[in-house]
């Protein structure tokens, strides 16, 4: 939008006058920041306003992508790049004194989610958005994000975060547009004539939902959508008749806390009600807006598009039903017909740990209608695909079984559309996980490999590199990344090269700085900067990066690493609060950090670092520094990973396994230019079927790696007594579960191909040039528009 520095300067006045009786003299950075967000809030509301009244006006098809979590991060330069006045407002506040990126802090992260599964919801609002796509998010308010993590003696200590206090200036409370959700009680069926019945309930507990919408800005365009986040209330009229203190204490907890496993399935009734809650009160929302503009139920798949992220929405499916059935008397197959139409499914994991299963009790009891239309569902699909397939496939995908109700079974079966996440993924759903669901609805199974937003993880991210991209070939690809591949002219221009080695050296300094402040220790910012940052898990191994460094140090104190480069090894995980072994590996990572930085044997050659409390502002900080990303998950754990993106569109080169989405970044950048090891995922089935694999014979005929491995119980790494036992025994005793020994020696080995490339400047700054040249595959604008036009059947404005 245009704007003049003078008209900002003046609307920012005004907004701390009315807000907070201040002047720009006089006001803290907070009160600044809460100004300026409302002064910004002004902006885009207008453009809000209009882009609703387009889309209720056209009734174009718009989809609903429901999640329980979602991972904005700071929402403040978001919205000022994508309304172009990033730079206008830096400049008027240099003005008057302050500093853009100093007041952003003010802001506290929206962390309303766990990790990549919530982080990539996030990503797509932006692309939807950016790309003039008519697409909203749905989900909860949690009153509190995820923990904040402190690291205590080397411990994580989690801290609730609470996120609201100085309120939020992003969000639009929205109470005439509340709901109510109901739980529990006893339902019975009433007979009304021709063979139709209609449900009584009794005894049922109400909860309101009251909707807070935060709007999703497009980059440089007219379209506005709206994330819309729900909050558990008690209902109207509730003062009247007492409630008692349980009751009021149920619609606290509600939406108050966010599940802070990302890849453990819970099993808790409170987790069951969230999921309920946020499904029903944004199904009941979009088919009383369709149905205010006037248009018939029955064509309700040509204007809606439902997305369920994960298993955890899966309920959109039987409460589509109950809404079209129950309160709107249409029949049970033209209510399935429109169901399976509007609902699409993604898949993110195959782990089986993290597969929903609600015991068909809790379900009942908490749940009894919709339960009793899942059976429905369930037994209605028995009865027509046993004569067409067989009972033995019908028996392997029903949804009701064992006393279990399987979420990703009636996932796909109420939903046209099953997508997997990154090619390698989405295979082996088909292949091996829901083989026997792609043999019945092959063309229901799709791959959308995931992407990131760019304008966030360059443009934001990384001001000074888009600058030099800017400088080199124009600004179009801040438009379209696919504009990144000019780059690829420059690929032998040393001129170039050093320019992008020089914004890389910078951004490692405000690192080491970073790294000074919080961690007190001094890195060289002349070092390899290898960075390891995700959620803590086994799967993902951060272990093997750790015995890596323990070999590199075991070589320095052996007077083996005269020429080594220099490394500073960085990390940042938050680990499930309950997911003992995660936090074991955090505690090994800091006392290993501890010894190493404090030898003075080392000298500067080797640092580790663990930043605490990695979020996505700090993810801002850490990416655009690194020289190296690790991506060493097991091959066919991780589904597709997206740190590895951003990584990749910064500049940095990847050592991984060919699992998630590194295959295809491979394929994108080439053999030479990723440094990929281990075992594939072939070589890991294998392991799963024959049964053969022996950690402990590796343990004792590797000699560096039984070193390392002892040093984690004979007292050489010191404060881990319990910890580096539970270690040392989950790689011998327990067999290794993800092949951690297995594929030591060739990181070993691939790790010091690494280093001696990054001798070679020419070559290594060519590979970051080309790595930043070839990330346009990966941006979530080009991953939502493949489900806009294959799944969704969305138009951009
Ligand atoms: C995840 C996958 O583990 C991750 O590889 C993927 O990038 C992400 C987004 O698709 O989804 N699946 C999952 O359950 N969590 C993830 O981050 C928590």
């Amino acid at each position: 939008m245009e704007l003049t520095k003078q008209q900002f300067t003046e609307d920012l006045r005004k907004s701390l006058t009315q807000n907070f009786a201040k002047t720009t003299k006089n006001a803290n950075d907070q009160e600044i920041y809460m100004s300026l967000a409302r002064v910004i809030k002004g902006y885009y509301s207008k453009i809000w306003l209009e882009d609703n009244e387009y889309k209720d006006k056209t009734a174009a098809k718009q989809t609903y992508y429901f999640s329980i979590e979602f991972m904005p991060g700071r929402m403040l330069k978001s919205n000022l790049l994508n309304l172009g006045l990033l730079q206008t407002v830096r400049d008027a506040l240099a003005d008057i004194g302050s500093d853009l990126d100093k007041i952003s802090e003010n802001e506290q992260d929206m962390a309303i989610g766990n990790g990549g599964l919530g982080r990539l919801a996030s990503c797509f609002m932006d692309s939807l958005a950016s790309t003039g796509l008519p697409g909203n998010g749905n989900g909860i308010r949690y009153k509190y994000g995820l923990f904040k993590q402190r690291i205590i003696d080397g411990y994580q200590v989690e801290l609730p975060d609470v996120w609201l206090t100085n309120g939020n200036p992003w969000e639009v409370r929205r109470s005439d547009k509340a709901v109510e959700v109901k739980f529990g009680g006893n339902v019975w069926m009433e007979e009304i004539g021709h063979g139709r019945y209609t449900p009584h309930f009794e005894n049922q507990e109400t909860i309101l939902a009251v909707p807070y919408d935060t709007a999703m800005v497009g980059y440089e365009n007219k379209t506005v959508n709206n994330l819309c986040l729900w909050r558990a209330e008690l209902p109207e009229g509730s003062e009247v008749i007492h409630p008692s203190l349980d009751y009021m204490q149920d619609v606290d907890t509600l939406s108050a806390v966010l599940y802070p496993d990302d890849s453990n399935y819970s099993g808790r009734l409170l987790r069951l009600k969230q999921e309920y809650f946020f499904v029903s009160a944004g199904l009941q929302r979009i088919v009383n807006h369709y149905l205010n503009l006037g248009l018939p139920l029955p064509r309700i798949p040509e204007h809606v598009a439902v997305h369920i992220n994960d298993t955890h929405p899966a309920l959109c499916i039987p409460e589509f039903m109950r809404i079209l059935i129950d309160e709107h008397e249409m029949s049970w197959e033209s209510a399935w017909q429109l169901t399976v139409k509007t609902m699409s499914y993604t898949n993110h994991t195959i782990m089986a740990e993290a597969m929903e299963k609600w015991s068909e009790e809790m379900m009942k009891s908490l749940l009894p209608r919709i339960y009793q239309i899942i059976v429905e569902i369930d037994n209605r699909f028995a009865k027509e695909y046993i004569p067409k397939v067989g009972p033995s496939l019908v028996h392997n995908t029903r949804i009701v079984k064992d006393g279990k109700v399987h979420m990703a079974n009636l996932s796909i079966i109420g939903s046209h559309s099953t997508n997997g996440v990154a090619k390698i993924h989405s295979d082996l759903l088909k292949d091996v996980v829901l083989h026997d669901f792609y043999i019945i609805f092959p063309e229901r199974f799709n791959n959308k490999t995931n992407g990131i937003a760019e304008r966030r993880w360059i443009q934001i991210a990384n001001e000074e590199l888009s600058g030099l991209i800017d400088e080199t070939i124009g600004k179009s690809w801040r438009k379209d990344l696919n504009d990144l591949t000019v780059l690829k002219a420059f690929q032998d221009n040393d001129e170039i090269l050093n320019k992008f080695e020089a914004v890389k050296f910078h951004d490692k300094e405000r690192l080491a700085k970073l790294i000074l402040e919080k961690n007190g220790i001094t890195v060289n910012p002349n070092a390899i900067f290898d960075v390891q940052v995700k959620r803590l898990h086994a799967y993902k191994r951060q272990l093997l990066n750790l015995l890596h460094i323990m070999k590199l140090y075991f070589d320095i104190k052996d007077g083996n690493a005269e020429n080594m480069v220099p490394r500073v090894f960085i990390f940042g995980a938050k680990a499930a609060p309950s997911y003992q072994y995660a936090k074991a590996i955090i505690k090994a990572i800091n006392e290993v950090a501890n010894m190493i930085n404090s030898d003075t044997d080392v000298e500067d050659k080797l640092k580790v670092v663990f930043l605490e409390n990695y979020n996505v502002s700090l993810a801002e900080q850490i990416i655009p520094s690194a020289n190296v990303g690790e991506q060493i998950s097991l091959a066919s754990t991780e589904a597709s990973g997206t740190s590895n993106m951003k990584f990749m569109l910064n500049g940095a080169l990847t050592i991984g396994t060919l699992d998630g989405a590194n295959i295809e970044i491979k394929d994108a950048v080439g053999d030479e230019n990723i440094f990929i090891f281990g075992m594939n995922k072939d070589d890991v089935l294998e392991y799963y079927t024959n049964g053969r694999y022996q950690s402990t014979e590796i343990y004792n005929s590797n000699p560096i790696l039984k070193r390392i491995l002892n040093a984690f119980v004979d007292g050489s790494i010191p404060n881990i007594e319990n910890e580096g036992r539970e270690i040392f025994d989950s790689m011998t005793v327990y067999n290794d579960e993800y092949f951690v020994l297995r594929d030591f020696d060739s990181y070993v080995e691939t790790q010091k191909r690494l280093e001696d490339y990054y001798r070679d400047r020419h070559a290594w700054n060519k590979s970051c040039l080309l790595n930043i040249a070839n990330a346009a595959r990966f941006s979530s604008d080009r991953t939502v528009r493949e489900y806009a036009e294959q799944i969704w059947q969305i138009n951009p404005r």
